[in-house]
């Protein structure tokens, strides 16, 4: 799809949102409108409460321009699984003729990763033709800047606190996208803003599949991450440079490693752009240890699925 032309189609959401400046969720709620709109697709949105869902929809204004249900923090896949059920259903019954309807879930971490687990699981499961993208900016934004299971290991949050005792987020994030990918889906993505061709190809592909699709999108978050919102597409950058976030897509159970860095920067270089691993910033034993183990945690996950990867090349 051409960036150009994507950039001329008017979908996404309306002026007006009360989303920061820098925001990710916003950029990606955007692009897959513009991307659904482009191909033609007309979408159903079910979005699960969090940032993207509450600073869009202040009563009595929205800034969705497309079908869109406002869920509980709990249950968006339950929601989208009943909608795309009734349109099976009134198509069959003569009563709907589009077949140009997709169904889309947009939910946080929080919403995807903790509360709404249950309720996406079910949705794969049960096989239902939607894509789930999760907007991952690692946190609990909405209600104050809370840990999820996403924070990362030594990032601050509220209640991940930096004391003499506590040094931020104490265990590992949990790996989602892994977790979906045991769901044996079609289609499962991990994408980033920073990398547009890519994150569009990732879309109009999930779009298209017959079945439950997943991508997951590192979602920048200036507020909770502490950076300057003009620096949001770097930060998202660093992510990828760094392998914390590495770009992959399985296809059918088939890993394909999209991006990897010709030189795989250090840790620190991600670290050392955002206020919320501020306590890491000074050179200390205890620092360097903490700073080992980020780096340690992040080069096996890389290197597990670069292996994966190759077993199917
Ligand atoms: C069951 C339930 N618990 C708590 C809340 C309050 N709540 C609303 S949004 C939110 C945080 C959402 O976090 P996330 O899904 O990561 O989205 P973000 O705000 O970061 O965009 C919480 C705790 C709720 N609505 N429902
Ligand atoms: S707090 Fe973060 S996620 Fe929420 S609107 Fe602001 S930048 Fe976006
Ligand atoms: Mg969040």
């Amino acid at each position: 799809m051409n960036l150009k032309e994507l950039a001329t189609i008017d979908a996404g959401l309306a002026p007006g949102h009360r989303l920061c400046p820098g925001c990710g969720a916003a950029i990606i709620a955007n692009i897959v409108q513009r991307v659904a709109r482009a191909k033609g697709y007309e979408l159903v949105v079910a979005n699960a409460t969090g940032c993207l869902e509450v600073a869009t929809t202040i009563y009595p204004y929205t800034s969705w321009r497309i079908p869109w249900i406002h869920n509980a923090f709990e249950n968006a896949a339950a929601t989208i699984s009943g909608v795309e059920s009734a349109y099976k259903v009134l198509k069959k019954k003569g009563r709907v003729k589009k077949d140009n309807i997709r169904f889309v879930v947009f939910g946080g971490d929080g919403g995807s990763y903790d509360i709404g687990l249950q309720s996406m699981s079910g949705a794969f499961e049960r096989r239902h033709k939607f894509l789930y993208i999760v907007y991952d900016n690692e946190a609990y934004m909405n209600t104050g800047i809370q840990r999820s299971s996403a924070t990362p290991l030594g990032a601050w949050t509220t209640t991940t606190p930096i004391g003499s005792a506590h040094r931020g987020k104490e265990v590992e994030r949990k790996d989602l996208t892994m977790i979906a990918v045991a769901h044996r889906l079609p289609y499962v993505a991990q994408a980033s803003i920073a990398f547009l061709p890519d994150l569009v190809r990732k879309i109009e592909k999930a779009l298209d599949v017959d079945g439950p699709s997943f991508i997951n999108i590192l979602s920048t978050c200036p507020r909770g991450w502490y950076f300057d919102p003009a620096d949001t597409l770097k930060v998202a950058r660093m992510a990828v440079e760094t392998n914390f976030w590495p770009l992959f897509e399985v296809v059918n159970g088939r890993f394909i490693l999209n991006y990897e860095p010709k030189e795989r920067k250090p840790i620190t270089e991600w670290i050392k752009l955002q206020g919320r691993y501020k306590h890491l910033w000074e050179d200390t034993p205890q620092n360097r240890e903490i700073i080992a183990r980020i780096q340690r945690d992040i080069d096996e996950r890389f290197n597990y699925i670069k292996r994966l990867a190759s077993l199917h090349e």
